[in-house]
């Protein structure tokens, strides 16, 4: 085999390795979709470039409002680690403050989300450890004030890796110097 037909080999794994990497789980809950519930919220086909048929917007001056969104119902859902997306359409009126609660099951991030920025596009809020059960994703309007309102569209989570698992298999430190001993009387036998 030539270098040329190596490389050319090598570039093909590579491409396959993007792909598989690609094409790993990705969730996307939409605000029609089961695994979303909210209070107070209003459908709206407003504004465009919307995710599905349509986004969900709060009624501003009454609190309380909020969206949440539950990938667990998805039955490629797993416990570890999960990129987590946010789309929302853009408008003069967005919270630029809305109130983010990243549920990972067992644990809670706080995020604030500037909803005057970056309209229609999927925004980055970080990677975090989900749990299998209880894992959940909230926006709510309890930082906005007057005029300002909180938008739920899609949450898209994809998969980045397995929760690191704890050592099962490496022997006590006790063990080890139990082995050691039984090594040693059997060296002194058989020098006897
Ligand atoms: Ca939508
Ligand atoms: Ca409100």
């Amino acid at each position: 085999m030539d270098l040329r037909s190596i490389f050319t080999r090598l570039a093909a794994g590579a491409f396959l390795t993007a792909s598989v990497v690609a094409n790993a789980a990705v969730i996307t809950v939409d605000n029609t979709d089961a695994g979303f519930t909210s209070s107070g919220l209003n459908f709206s086909t407003y504004e465009s470039g919307y995710f599905g048929a349509n986004y969900m917007a709060d009624t501003r001056d009454s609190a309380g409002d909020f969206g949440l969104w539950d990938p667990t119902g998805s039955s490629d859902w797993v416990a570890g680690i999960w990129k987590v997306e946010m789309l929302w359409t853009s408008g003069p009126t967005r919270a630029d403050n809305a109130a983010v609660t990243i549920n990972s099951g067992s644990s809670t991030a706080d995020l604030v989300v500037n909803q005057l920025l970056n309209g229609t596009v999927w925004n980055d809020l970080g990677e975090y450890s989900f749990d299998l059960s209880g894992a959940s994703v909230m926006i709510d309007d309890s930082n906005s004030t007057a005029g300002q309102n909180i938008i739920a569209d899609a949450v898209r989570f994809t998969f980045v890796s397995a929760n690191p698992a704890a050592p099962t298999d490496v022997p006590a430190p006790g063990t080890l110097l139990v082995l050691l001993g039984a090594a040693a009387a059997v060296f002194r036998l058989r020098r006897k």
